[in-house]
């Protein structure tokens, strides 16, 4: 036989070893098949390869640096350079993140990157209506070059490295920054400036479509006028820029499985090289260089490396063959990684670092050029200087004490680690072959496919949490209840949003009127055109105009309205992914807990009377207020709801109160629920209320959950009386289900 007897002999033993130790898996067999990743893949207990048992003669083996770069993408990696310690911060005004970053940067951080606000992503000056809750919150809150300006005081943009986390409003955001830059450097030219200038921009709006949500306009202009034009200008004009960070991170934040966040992540990266090559008509080895990538990185040790690893080699095969470039540096895929902000329990905080700790190294070992990680209070809020510190320094230790480095690759060869880079990789592959044969990514992101398998996917995790088949520690196995409240970074909302009026009245006073029109006018003439302007000496191009804008002080929401005047704004159509909550208890794993199934039996159930009492189900709004556009929770919740019997609607994204309340009335809802999740509950929840009252509609119940630190409940429970219940991150749906059913007056008691 073939079968090498060293295996026979393994198998004789575990099959004893399994019935001494009295195991719920009954033989070899078994465990070889179920324990199953959400990805499909069934982890084996002993991987090995049967033909290096016998082969002698296989090819050379797989080096960094080397095509197709499943090693790494450079040959000496982090044994001469390590990797950039690069936090993403940003909150309040300019000038408080400005004094964070100094900080940070004499502390040991050695890369920038700028968290923004929501209504700059969403390309609304501070003082525009929509975003009265959300200036400050959860990024730094930039109107005009004036604040661009203070953010690098005293931090030489020639020289350090700056991500920006920037997507919707993209072009002000960076003709700010470029401005920012020269207006630093007054003796130089401009040009040369430019060509100093090194960094990142997420400038990913692809993905913003199927999960983040921060675009401003419809996809079409999104791409060939404004990712098209940025790709054009910075080939040239600004060569050490990347111009894209093509990002996995919010797929697997939103739910998405690592074959998922890996497939969908390659073909959107093939869809804007597609962009530049066939219909910006640029070269190939011009822009491939330099797009880069952005992970996210779980709990799952092996698959987070093996994913990382796959992920090189599938880019270098997949360029390769679409687009054969010349250059080695067009088929050699960089990235940035972020350890799982899903990840993260409010529960027991401490347990995060570890969490977090763990991340952090598979994304090391998987090879990654720049990493941040998470602090450990970040389920609740925004980070204190005092677990930013904590953060940072979880880095510093792997850096500096650990020896990690000192190898490249060091999983390399190992059986289990490449049997399971290639698994990946074959399931990533397939994705991208589906997307293909849809025509590309634009047209599969319309289809609505990208985001129902990302629902999907991230229903049926909630699902194997709520049954007990995924631990959480102090979530569903070993819960406690004594943590003491954690202290978070209070920012006050209307102190920030008074200082950024009083500086654009400023800057509004200052500027020169007439130019400033003359610029806008320049835009939105630009905007309407229907010519490739990506080339970056094309005096239509956007980026190029940005730049202008910026110095004539226009704002970024003038610019960005320029732009909308032409395209307007781009409105997503919600859906409910229905079948996949149920369908996973109904199939939970003998592993999981009994009385799980139980709970979810019996809430069906309680639904069902209130039916029959009723005449009608109950039914709940689930809704978003401000520019918060993070949905998973909102999407897990309605999608569960419904799953065990509710009447679910879902409100469309970035609602005003008024808006919710309207459509609470004219549905005739029992219950809103509000899922907030970028710290605009302590103003938008109020207001939700007021309106409430104001209507007429005070009978209808709110209900609040997401990212809501327990020292805000009072203020929302008691204080202001603005919802009946808050569910902080980790509560169970059937738990929550029956607590929220257990809310409803009936009429006939
Ligand atoms: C690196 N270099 C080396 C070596 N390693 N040279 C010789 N030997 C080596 N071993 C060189 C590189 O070639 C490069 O030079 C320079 O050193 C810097 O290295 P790098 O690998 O390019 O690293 P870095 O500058 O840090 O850039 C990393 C990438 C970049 C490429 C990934 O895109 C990046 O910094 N991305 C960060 C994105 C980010 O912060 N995102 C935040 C998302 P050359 O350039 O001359 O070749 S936060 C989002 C949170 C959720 C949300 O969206 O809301």
């Amino acid at each position: 036989s073939t079968y090498p007897k060293r295996l026979e002999e393994w198998e004789s033993l575990a099959q004893k070893e399994l019935i001494k130790s009295k195991s719920k898996y009954k033989s070899p067999s078994d465990l070889r098949t179920q324990r199953v990743t959400p990805e499909g893949i069934e982890i084996q207990p002993v991987y090995y390869d049967v033909d290096a048992m016998f082969d002698e003669s296989r090819e050379d083996p797989e080096m960094p640096g080397i095509e197709p770069f499943t090693r790494g993408p450079y040959a000496t990696m982090y044994t001469s350079r390590p990797w950039t310690i690069r936090q993403y911060a940003g909150y309040s005004t300019a000038k408080e993140s400005n004094e964070f970053y100094r900080k940070n940067l004499a502390a040991g951080q050695q890369g920038l990157s700028v968290a923004f606000d929501l209504a700059t992503h969403r390309g609304y000056d501070s003082d525009h209506e929509r975003v009265k809750g959300d200036v400050g919150m959860a990024g730094v809150a930039i109107d005009s070059i004036l604040d661009m300006k203070t953010l690098f005081d005293g931090i030489p943009l020639d020289k350090m490295s700056v991500s920006m986390t920037m997507n919707g409003a993209v072009l002000p955001v960076l003709g700010m920054y470029i401005q920012a830059a020269i207006e630093q450097n007054p003796d130089e030219d401009p040009s040369t400036v430019m060509k100093k200038l090194r960094g990142t921009v997420q400038n990913d709006i692809l993905k913003e479509f199927m999960v983040r949500n921060t675009y401003i306009y419809p996809p079409k202009p999104s791409m060939e006028r404004v990712v098209s034009d940025i790709m054009g200008f910075m080939s040239s004009e600004m060569p050490k820029f990347n111009s894209i960070s093509i990002s996995g991170y919010h797929i697997q934040e939103a739910g998405g499985t690592a074959e998922l966040e890996l497939g969908l992540t390659i073909a959107d990266g093939l869809e804007y090289l597609s962009l530049a090559v066939d219909h910006a008509k640029l070269d190939v080895d011009d822009i491939a260089p330099r797009l880069s990538f952005f992970w996210g990185i779980g709990m799952q040790y092996y698959i987070e490396v093996a994913k990382m690893r796959a992920a090189r080699r599938l880019w270098s095969n997949c360029v390769k063959e679409k687009f054969n470039p010349k250059n080695p540096k067009s088929l050699l895929l960089r990235t940035h990684c972020q350890t799982s902000g899903y990840s993260l329990t409010e529960q027991q905080p401490m347990n995060n670092i570890i969490r977090t700790t763990i991340e952090a190294m598979a994304a090391i070992h998987g090879g990654t050029q720049s990493l941040h990680t998470n602090s450990y209070d970040e389920a609740v809020g925004l980070p204190t200087a005092e677990t930013a510190r904590v953060a940072r320094n979880t880095q510093l230790i792997l850096q500096e004490e650990t020896g990690l480095g000192l190898t490249v690759d060091p999983w390399g060869g190992s059986y289990m680690m490449e049997s399971l880079t290639d698994e990946i990789y074959e399931k990533a592959l397939l994705i991208i072959q589906e997307v293909e044969s849809m025509g590309g990514m634009t047209n599969y992101i319309s289809s609505g496919m990208a985001k129902m398998r990302i629902e999907e996917s991230a229903t049926k995790k909630q699902a194997r949490i709520d049954t007990g088949d995924d631990v959480v520690i102090g979530v569903n196995r070993y819960v406690r209840n004594d943590d003491k409240d954690q202290e978070v970074l209070q920012i006050e909302n209307s102190v920030v949003l008074s200082q950024q009026i009083e500086q654009l009245n400023r800057l509004k006073g200052e500027r020169d009127d007439a130019e400033v029109e003359a610029v806008l006018k320049k835009l939105e003439h630009s905007a309407n055109l229907t010519y490739n302007t990506s080339h970056p000496d094309d005096p239509n191009n956007l980026l190029r105009l940005s730049i202008e804008a910026a110095k004539k002080r226009c704002t970024l929401g003038e610019i960005s309205f320029a732009l909308e005047k032409a395209w307007g704004r781009h409105r997503p159509n919600s859906t409910i992914v229905q079948g996949a909550y149920s369908a996973a208890f109904s199939t939970a794993s003998e592993a999981a807990d009994n009385n799980s199934k139980a709970e979810y039996e019996s809430i069906m159930k309680m639904v069902e009377d209130f039916e029959e009492s009723e005449g009608r189900r109950p039914r709940l709004l689930v809704a978003k207020l401000g520019q918060d556009g993070h949905d998973r929770g909102a999407r897990v919740i309605a999608s569960g709801f419904s799953d065990i019997g509710w009447d679910v609607d879902v409100g469309p994204l970035f609602s005003t109160p008024e808006e919710v309340v309207m459509q609470a009335i004219d549905s005739d809802v029992h219950v809103i629920g509000i899922s907030s999740q970028a710290g605009s509950h302590k103003t938008l929840l109020p207001a939700l209320k007021k309106e409430l009252e104001d209507k007429g509609a005070s009978n209808i119940i709110v209900v609040a959950g997401g990212v809501i630190p327990k020292q805000d409940w009072d203020y929302l429970l008691k204080e202001t009386k603005s919802c009946q219940a808050v569910f902080g991150p980790g509560t169970r749906i059937p738990k929550a289900a029956a607590e929220v059913l257990s809310l409803i007056p009936r009429s006939s008691l």
